[in-house]
């Protein structure tokens, strides 16, 4: 697999190494101060991994247009070059997520090995009724695990069920159903009948999933339907989870939300009641954005990484959350975004992890406020950059992963490769 040459990253690394050992034996005695082990924090952050989309590699768009950047992948065996490019910079990207039928492939077991060269393996598999594809004999217009009509409901369990006999062959271990069924109309849809046909549907995938799979379920408020979606919040979501049994558990995107939604607040709910599946990473002004992850309010995901970690230190019952991130990069080229992403999760798990939970206990329990609120702050306000390169450092990745990679040429080189792509209007005219 061409990806970039180790001893360019070695040269890189060669230049800034002496900064980042001093910079981290300072931020080491200023954490020890507050009773933080550094190599502790070291040793969970680079046990670290967030999933990529292997959609996130193509240059995204909005209904309004697409401009497709140089050397554009051309079909997953590209995508997945991309993505061993990442994870050879970034160190914080292990596995990947398929879509199905966006990553078409004849034949499986050599995506396997290609994935395996490329030092990577497969993350949860992402079935897709939610747009028809070519050939496709019934369509999802109005709906498809939930449609009115049970031929179209056969065939998009069918396609799930399908996405898991992939998945089995990739070495994946779970299957993440988001579907765009609801209703444009008031009165377009019986809301509580679309439901028990959704029960009906995911019971039969269900049925379909290995022992040691799970299937997560995404819920989001709106889009494609605009008036009422039939999994629209963590409620339904919830509801849908509970009764399926228990591989079956919820998974937040951060943009699938109401506004002003409190997510780790949701997070929370369903730690307790062993239902977090785990997150589609991504960030939000409006809506579904899918902006890079911490780019707008990089507080809102520590506040989770916050519930998150303290998840773990209390050893939740049930807490194996999956991470990956699901954005769409728009006007950056997708490997920078990813990597940079990647690397803005991974810094905001470092920062959870530096709160001082049994001060923040107490501070609970005396009721004072503004003690557990500073020390919330105190550990997001941590430069923990010399820990993260440090990281990186140790598993060969690059100190400074951007300006490798721009270094390194590589989109250039396969741009030479992979033929232009026109851009397109969108869906809208
Ligand atoms: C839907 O908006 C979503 O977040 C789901 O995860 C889809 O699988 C993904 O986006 C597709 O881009
Ligand atoms: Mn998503
Ligand atoms: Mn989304």
């Amino acid at each position: 697999m061409k990806t970039i040459d180790p001893s360019l990253i070695a040269a890189q690394n060669d230049k800034l190494a002496r900064h980042v050992h001093h910079d981290y034996e300072h931020l080491g005695e200023q954490l020890a101060r507050r009773n933080i082990d550094i190599e502790t924090v070291r040793a969970r952050v680079a046990a670290f991994g967030v999933a990529i989309p292997s959609w996130g590699v193509g240059t995204g768009g909005t209904r309004f247009a697409r401009f497709p950047g140089q050397g554009e992948p051309r079909h997953v065996f590209d995508k997945l070059q991309d993505c061993a490019v990442i994870q050879q910079l970034g160190r914080a990207t292990p596995t990947v997520s398929l879509h199905i039928p966006w990553d078409r492939c004849s034949d499986w077991s050599e995506l396997r090995q290609a994935a395996e060269a490329g030092g990577l393996a497969f993350d949860a598999m992402n079935s897709n009724t939610f747009s028809d594809q070519p050939g496709q004999p019934l369509s999802y217009k109005f709906g498809s695990l939930t449609h009115v009509d049970a031929a179209v409901r056969e065939q998009a369990v069918a396609h799930n069920l399908e996405c898991i006999a992939i998945g089995r062959k990739l070495g994946s271990k779970a299957l993440t159903v988001w579907i765009g069924d609801g209703s444009n109309f008031p009165g377009q849809q019986h809301f509580r009948r679309a439901f028990d046909r959704y029960l009906d549907s995911t019971r039969q995938i269900y049925a379909g999933l290995p022992g040691d799979w799970r299937m997560f379920l995404e819920h989001k408020i709106c889009e494609p339907a605009f008036y009422a979606t039939v999994i629209q919040d963590w409620g339904s979501s919830f509801l849908a989870a509970s009764a399926l049994g228990p591989q079956a558990q919820c998974l937040v995107d951060l943009g699938h939300h109401a506004p002003n939604v409190n997510i780790e607040l949701i997070v929370a709910r369903l730690i307790a009641a062993g239902k977090l599946a785990g997150f589609h990473f991504n960030d939000s002004k409006y809506g579904d954005d899918d902006l890079d992850a911490g780019s707008v309010s990089p507080y809102r995901l520590f506040l989770v990484f916050n519930e998150l970690i303290a998840a773990e230190h209390e050893q939740a019952t049930g807490f194996d959350p999956a991470y990956m991130l699901d954005q769409s990069h728009n006007v950056t080229d997708p490997i920078e975004s990813l990597i940079s992403s990647a690397a803005q999760v991974q810094r905001t798990c470092a920062q959870a992890l530096l709160v001082d939970r049994a001060a923040l206990d107490a501070a609970q329990h005396a009721n004072d406020a503004l003690t557990a609120t500073g020390l919330l702050q105190k550990a997001f306000q941590t430069d923990v950059t010399p820990l993260l390169q440090r990281v990186r450092l140790d598993a060969g990745g690059a100190i400074d992963p951007i300006a490798t990679y721009r270094a390194s040429g590589y989109r250039q080189r396969v741009a030479e490769e992979r033929p232009a792509v026109k851009g397109g209007s969108g869906g809208i005219v």
